[in-house]
């Protein structure tokens, strides 16, 4: 198995130093946000404690270049593709999110679309960190356009076998996904478990708005924390003030568990 590569090693660290880290998704959508509006965005959210930028997203298309290049000018902290598809690759990010959506019924979202990427990945000199991704009930578009078998809310078993297949098949960490802006978070039971069960790092996010709920999310085990909707609804007018307040109670949250 290779080593790590720098932004791995760095996302690594922050876990063991902090116990937990937090990344931010911006989605290059040019409906939402131009590029230079993403490089804000970016840039306030580093300074509110935010550990990396994630780009991506289920339906992006057209700017992803230009808003990768736009945030690596504003931030220090890793730049990080979460691509909805072999088109969401930019060769000026830092690296990529190789990611398996393992409860998808095709096989295009497990490892076509992968293979079909993989020699640009390459050829771009972007450090790949592979993900089992697993999409929970309510999924949202990511579920819908992945075609998941939305894993059942009630049944956190069904993800833990999931999860610790992920981990035996080499991946180097999970993601619990309920969907970007879903009304139900991934649930804490199935968190719990999931975090007891594998020794890679967790990550979950989709509907995380308030600190209460990401303090929940880090007590319950999660070892990254992803949001995207709230920061980008909330960010450009407080300034941040909400991430760093939902970064402060994810980060004592940990220490008192
Ligand atoms: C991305 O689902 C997360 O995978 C982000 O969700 O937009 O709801 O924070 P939110």
């Amino acid at each position: 198995m290779p080593n790590p590569g720098p932004t791995w090693k760095r996302i690594l660290k922050i876990i063991e130093e902090e116990r937990i880290a937090h990344l931010t998704l911006i989605d290059p959508d040019p409906i939402k946000q131009s590029a230079d509006t993403a490089g804000q965005i970016a840039s306030l959210a580093e300074k509110a404690g935010s550990n990396g930028i994630m780009v991506g997203g289920s339906t992006a298309f057209g700017i992803i270049d230009e808003s990768v290049q736009a945030i690596k000018k504003q931030v220090d902290i890793p730049v990080i593709l979460f691509p909805g598809n072999v088109s969401g690759l930019s060769r000026s990010a830092d690296a990529v999110f190789f990611m398996s959506l393992l409860n998808s019924r095709k096989t295009y979202w497990i490892i076509e679309a992968q293979t079909l990427a993989a020699r640009h990945i390459k050829s771009y000199n972007l450090e790949p960190i592979s993900m089992g991704y697993l999409i929970v009930q309510p999924g949202g578009t990511a579920g819908f356009i992945g075609d998941a078998r939305l894993l059942p809310r009630d049944k956190p078993e069904i993800t833990v076998g999931y999860s610790l297949a992920a981990q035996y098949m080499g991946f180097q960490f999970v993601y619990l996904e309920a969907g970007s802006g879903a009304e139900n978070v991934v649930p804490i039971p199935m968190i719990k478990l999931v975090s007891h069960t594998i020794d890679i790092p967790l990550a979950v996010g989709g509907g995380i708005y308030s600190p209460e709920q990401a303090a929940a999310t880090a007590a319950a085990g999660a070892d990254i924390i992803v949001q995207g909707t709230i920061i980008e609804r909330t960010i450009m007018d407080d300034k941040g003030k909400q991430l760093a307040e939902t970064i402060k109670a994810m980060r004592a949250a940990k220490k008192k568990g």
